[in-house]
């Protein structure tokens, strides 16, 4: 068989055998590729619903400059975008409304220039892009999973490999204070291993923490010289990627590392739990997210969507789990959480370089900034409010305050409330409680 085109006749499939067409295709109009971006503008703009980039810039949200500039590439993939530099993530940013910028140290910084003037020398680029297009630098991270010299994790048993652990986290305090940020972020990344017996684990978790006390230490030694505050130092589990096993998995595994007595400065050391690796394990995000409110160290928060028990699919937010997603905000607005929103997602391989600044990033924005404000409206709905007043009054007590039978009875028909509490979310998630239905 072999594809045959004749000018102005689509193309068909040939059976050589009798040569006659066994498959006629029909098409559509071709898009030709010098009018998609402008197909795309015009359908973003079709859909609506867009907020100013001034009301975006209203928000604590971050963009990351290895968001913006993922290629595409994965194990199994080859890229399909090409490489953007920071100028053009923080212009972009600037112009769509997102007013903060993070980085890894290598997102910007070749590793070979780490610590050395080529650094420098990048980084007061950095600073006065920022200041040009009047961004602020929110958070530092130092990559520890990519390199190969990270094979056997920071904490690994070569002392050499974890001083330049300590080495590259102190360096990375460095870049914060020299842009201004106010938070530092750990994602551990390959510690952990594949297979198990080589590595003790315990002994693992004290060297992991002696790179944390070395960037907490430095910090505080560097904030009093350039008399800034120190930067808040947030951990951030994902439970499996890179390894096959993760010693820190969960962040509530982390909150239990912070505790351990093993940090030097266990007050410098938060949480910047991420939705989907907290959904990945199969965990509730926002129940994740009350345990770290409860242990007063919910600091920072990655935010993205995806799906239980899969990889690490880093959908933009608010596209696969709008309600769930509504539901973390009316928690967190409700605890007064002002810390970064990070935009931690990947734009689809699929989406092109103009699509990741023309749709990706302001859709995922505009979906964020609406679900925050629908998470207020849900706070102050009166339904929900009589309800769990409701709710929280109780029955009446019964006279034999032992007696379960009794007490059974005078909650009974209160209990629907929560059925009734679920459907006014959904209610609201869809725009039902302002009276919209539907009828064949
Ligand atoms: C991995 C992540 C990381 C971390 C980042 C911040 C590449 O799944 O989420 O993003 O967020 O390393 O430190
Ligand atoms: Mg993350
Ligand atoms: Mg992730």
């Amino acid at each position: 068989m072999r594809r045959q085109r004749n000018a102005g006749t689509p193309p068909v499939l040939l059976n050589m055998d009798r040569a006659r067409p066994i498959l006629r295709l029909s098409f559509m109009k071709p898009v030709p590729p010098n009018q998609q971006a402008a197909l795309v503008d015009r359908l973003m703009s079709a859909c609506g619903g867009a907020y100013t980039p001034e009301q975006r810039r209203r928000y604590f949200i971050t963009g990351p400059q290895w968001a913006a500039a993922y290629e595409g590439h994965a194990l199994f993939h080859a890229p399909t975008r090409h490489a953007v530099g920071f100028e053009q993530v923080i212009r972009e940013y600037a112009k769509i409304g997102i007013g903060w910028w993070c980085t890894h140290d290598t997102d910007v910084i070749p590793t070979a220039d780490i610590g050395k003037d080529g650094q420098h020398k990048i980084v007061e680029r950095i600073d006065a892009c920022l200041k040009e297009n009047g961004l602020k630098c929110s958070m530092v991270t130092t990559e520890t999973f990519h390199h190969a010299v990270w094979a056997a994790s920071p904490a690994a048993e070569s002392p050499a490999v974890r001083e330049y652990a300590a080495y590259r986290v102190k360096n990375t305090v460095d870049i914060g204070h020299r842009l201004g940020a106010q938070f530092a972020v750990y994602w551990p990344g390959s510690l952990g291993y594949f297979m198990q017996g080589a590595v003790e684990e315990t002994e693992t978790l004290k060297w992991y923490a002696e790179a944390l006390n070395a960037a907490c230490e430095h910090d505080i030694e560097a904030a009093k010289k350039l008399n800034r505050p120190t930067l808040k130092h947030c951990m951030e589990a994902k439970p499996f990627e890179p390894q096959a096993e993760i010693l820190l998995p969960t962040s509530d595994a982390m909150l239990g590392f912070i505790g351990s007595g093993l940090l030097t400065h266990p007050e410098m050391v938060g949480l910047n739990p991420e939705y989907l690796h907290e959904l990945m394990w199969g965990g509730a995000p926002r129940a994740v997210l009350a345990r770290a409110l409860l242990a007063k160290k919910l600091w920072h928060f990655d935010i993205n969507d995806g799906y239980r028990l899969k990889h690490d699919v880093d959908i933009a937010v608010g596209l696969v789990n709008p309600l769930d997603w509504m539901l973390v905000l009316m928690l967190l607005r409700s605890h007064g959480y002002n810390g970064p929103f990070n935009l931690d997602f990947k734009p689809p391989r699929t989406t092109s370089n103009h699509g990741v600044f023309a749709v990706s990033f302001p859709t995922a924005v505009d979906r964020f900034i609406t679900l925050w404000e629908m998470a207020g409206e849900a706070l102050e709905d009166p339904i929900i409010k009589e309800a769990t007043d409701a709710l929280k009054a109780g029955g009446e007590l019964p006279a034999d305050r032992h007696d379960a039978q009794a007490i059974t009875e005078s909650n009974r028909d209160l209990l629907s409330l929560h059925e009734l509490i679920a459907h006014r979310l959904v209610q609201i998630l869809l725009g039902l409680h302002r009276g919209r239905v539907y009828s064949l």
